[in-house]
């Protein structure tokens, strides 16, 4: 183009390298603030100006996303100095992920992580390299991968990055992480455990809890005080202290101080806090750094009660079957804690009156003992009437079951107990029938029936009637004459076989 001419030219002339020597000059300030825009308006974009402060070409732009009310003078165009950075970091914690453990190699869940995020006004382009970490204060262990390896971020945008630690760490104590990019550094660290082993099921409050949880649970708004103890093997003598841990649930805490490690030992962790838990779990189950769960809560039986309460009289406790299981919260259980030296806890309890057949209750909680005497009737009754499922009877662990039975049809009672695994497995899973359970009982107190030593016939029987529906009876020819029958068959028989359910009768089982 010219300027004054009817016939402007597809090429310039000062574009001639022998004959041209004036340079382009631009406009010059101090500072682009003082610029201004001559028809008095706002400043065109593409104004380019000499920053004589700064030594430097600007221009006046819009941000990337073309918004003019975010308008600027740009950074120092082609200069040889550097820039003021354009991307940030921001901390993601824990920087280092899974765990570090002397002697142990690490995994693909060993990383640091970082992430940046984009402060200028322009899609910026970044390339990281696994240089850009370096650890330092434990040996064995380096970055070998950075994730991604390359990033353009348009403003404003977050990107991860995953830094990948191999090897395996050969001494313990800090490890140090310093990450450089730019002019950015972050530095973070973790702790190398001292490789050690602990026994987590040796673990034991001892009976060091207050007040006594074991009988019937945590109760919701008390506070406890206690320690838990957990023994460990270390194979290295390390010079590394124990990392200090606090563990908290429902309102109570675990702490353990840290401290110096030898070859074989114990922790202990210290209990304080109010239980804010519920009253139906009135437990609670802590998990350690190590693995370990600590269950604090009711004991799982009547068996275990005893176990760990020698002289708990008879009565009616809350039990957690099973224990850290969430299947089941607090159960109240009838605990006989003196028969045949006691611990056993009450799973069918029916007490009919004759002439009646109502239906059997197949329970997911316990039983426990309303009356006791002949003639009376439960039937129906939520707290006392029934029998639990085979899944309750397995979570209980029963290694014996105790049969108890009475009639007004006579005077013979049954009274024994059995290891017999055949009824057992039968009992608890349904597979199977009592058969040799004849051969393999003991008579306990005031027994006088003519079942189970005669028994000769065992039924299979459908789901979670294995206790009710003719587990076992003495059938010589023609007829069946003793039997344990709970409204099976619309019978109630106890070591008898009036064949209908005229005799008042009280039926019992317990296990332990
Ligand atoms: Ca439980």
């Amino acid at each position: 183009m010219g300027i004054g001419t009817t016939t402007p030219r597809g090429d310039l002339d000062i574009n001639t390298p022998l004959t041209n020597i004036y340079g382009l000059v631009l406009p010059t300030n101090a500072s682009p603030t003082n610029i201004q825009n001559p028809q008095g308006e706002s400043i065109a974009f593409g104004t380019m100006m000499y920053d004589s402060s700064a030594n430097c070409i600007r221009y006046y732009e819009k941000n990337i996303q073309n918004d003019v009310s975010e308008a600027r003078w740009s950074n120092c165009l082609l200069t040889d100095r550097e820039n003021p950075p354009s991307i940030d970091y921001i901390a993601v914690p824990p920087a280092f992920t899974g765990n570090y453990t002397q002697n142990v190699a690490m995994t693909s869940a060993n990383t640091f992580r970082v992430a940046i995020t984009n402060i200028s006004f322009t899609t910026v382009t970044i390339s990281l390299a696994r240089t850009d970490l370096i650890l330092a204060g434990i040996e064995g262990i380096e970055v070998s991968a950075v994730s991604p390896t390359t990033v353009t971020l348009t403003p404003g945008q977050v990107q991860l990055l995953t830094y990948t630690l191999t090897g395996t760490p050969t001494n313990c104590g800090p490890l140090i992480g310093t990450w450089k990019k730019l002019n950015l550094q972050y530095t973070a660290s973790t702790t190398v455990k001292p490789n050690i082993t602990y026994t987590c099921a040796s673990g034991t409050w001892g009976n060091t809890v207050s007040p006594e949880y074991r009988l019937n649970g945590l109760v919701p708004g008390e506070s406890y005080t206690g320690t838990y103890t957990i023994p460990y093997t270390g194979s290295d003598a390390s010079s590394c202290d124990l990392p200090a841990e606090t563990i908290t649930r429902d309102g109570l805490t675990l702490s353990y101080p840290g401290g110096p490690v030898s070859s074989t030992g114990t922790i202990t962790y210290t209990l304080t806090g109010t239980y804010t838990g519920s009253e139906s779990q009135a437990q609670a189950t802590f998990v350690t750094a190590s693995g370990c769960q600590i269950y604090l809560g009711p004991s799982s039986s009547c068996k275990d009660i005893l176990t760990k309460l020698p002289g708990t009289p008879d009565g009616v406790y809350r039990i957690d079957v099973d224990q850290q299981g969430t299947t089941y919260g607090t159960l109240s259980a009838q605990c006989d804690m003196t028969t045949d030296g006691g611990g056993w806890t009450m799973v069918l309890n029916y007490l009919h009156l004759g002439g009646t057949n109502p239906a059997v209750s197949i329970r997911t909680t316990l039983p426990v003992i309303g009356n006791s005497t002949l003639g009376g009737n439960e039937a129906g009754n939520e707290t006392f009437w029934g029998h639990v499922n085979r899944a309750l009877q397995t979570a209980l662990r029963p290694s014996e079951y105790r049969f108890y039975g009475i009639t007004n049809g006579h005077n013979r009672v049954i009274h024994f107990k059995t290891a017999h695994t055949g009824s057992i497995t039968k009992f608890t899973t349904g597979v199977g029938n009592a058969s040799g359970l004849q051969n393999s009982f003991t008579p306990l107190d005031g027994h006088t029936g003519i079942l189970p030593a005669a028994a000769n016939t065992f039924f299979n029987s459908s789901a979670n009637l294995e206790l009710t529906f003719h587990p076992f009876y003495f059938s010589p020819t023609p007829v069946a004459t003793n039997l344990w029958s709970i409204s099976a068959s619309s019978r109630w028989e106890v070591d008898d076989a009036p064949s209908n359910a005229s005799r008042s009768t009280l039926h019992r089982v317990w296990v332990r």
